[in-house]
């Protein structure tokens, strides 16, 4: 198989856009994914038409179709009690903490300064608790590791560095309480030059624990004359030490190509905030040119047999 062909698209996509939507929304777009109760959940973020996301929740049973809708957003930004969120709420990842019992919930707040990354947790994908804003603009593409290491939680974002290695790239932290962060570490730098990855990359889904380590799926935007085109890439982190990098795909393994993919509100984009295994099936959710929701499914043993050949450190 081909490793352009890793990931299968589902025939139904898009599987859910604003005409499915319960109220009226410019896009619904890169959704976070959980299983609760045997249904397929997502945090999807809608646009309204002032250009201001917020997060709502849709339910399934099947995880492809027969969405049950919240009629209202779910989970809305609150700029009177948190003026980080004064330009709406982004780009949810969660991560189910097994130690809490709860889904943490990583999401971009933009503020007045820039995006940055914040902190919630739910039981129910109906409430959530806000932890706060935690790290400062300009920062996104965050999501939780499930479990402690060494009693720590660890996270995965993505900073904006504007120093010497200029760029944006894949930074792990470390807390004791979720709400303070520290210890930064980078652990995935951008390529260069024609590189699919060359000067900005970010997490897309959580990291994915399996047995050869931390797989992670990051998206490379290429800069081009005509705009930016998002593509998907895997990578392996150590499981005891989320720090280290053993292995990263020389190749983008995903790429915009289908024609809802191609076109939207932002041409060229494929944007996953989720991905759910089941056995060896990962079914990746990502936003598609951020208009709509799409489906993908791999195998996990095939992610894992293409990106165990690409041992770190290479070239750049
Ligand atoms: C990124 C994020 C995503 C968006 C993507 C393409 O920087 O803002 O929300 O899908 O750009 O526009």
């Amino acid at each position: 198989m081909h490793h352009q062909e890793l990931f299968r698209r589902c025939p139904d996509n898009p599987i859910l856009t604003v005409d499915d939507w319960p109220y009226p929304a410019n896009s619904v777009f890169n959704a976070a994914a959980a299983t609760m109760a045997n249904r397929t959940v997502l945090l999807v973020r809608v646009e309204d038409f002032r250009g201001i996301s917020h997060l709502t929740t849709a339910k399934s049973k099947n995880g492809i179709d027969g969405w049950q809708i919240d009629h209202k957003p779910t989970f809305a930004p609150d700029p009177d009690s948190c003026p980080e969120e004064v330009w709406g709420i982004e780009d949810p990842r969660v991560t189910w903490l097994n130690d809490q019992e709860e889904w943490g919930v990583a999401y971009t707040a933009y503020s007045e300064g820039g995006p940055m990354v914040s902190l919630a947790t739910t039981r129910d994908f109906c409430s959530f608790v806000r932890i706060g804003p935690v790290l400062p603009p300009e920062d996104k593409d965050a999501a939780l590791f499930p479990v402690r290491f060494n009693d720590q939680w660890a996270m995965v974002h993505r900073p904006i560095s504007t120093h010497v290695r200029l760029g944006a790239h894949i930074w792990v932290s470390f807390s004791p309480d979720l709400k303070h962060w520290g210890d930064h570490q980078h652990v995935i730098l951008a390529r260069h030059g024609s590189w699919w990855d060359a000067n900005k990359i970010g997490l897309s889904a959580p990291p994915m624990e399996t047995s050869e380590g931390w797989l992670i799926l990051y998206h490379g935007v290429r800069t081009t004359v005509s705009g930016s085109i998002y593509r998907l890439g895997l990578a392996l982190l150590d499981l005891d030490n989320p720090t280290r990098l053993t292995h990263r795909t020389d190749e983008w393994i995903f790429g915009p190509k289908a024609p809802y993919e191609r076109e939207g509100d932002v041409d060229e984009v494929v944007f996953p905030c989720g991905w759910l295994r089941d056995g060896d099936d990962v079914r990746m959710y990502y936003g598609a040119a951020d208009l709509s929701i799409a489906l993908a499914t791999a195998s996990l043993q095939d992610l894992l047999d293409f990106v165990l050949r690409f041992p770190y450190p290479q070239r750049k």
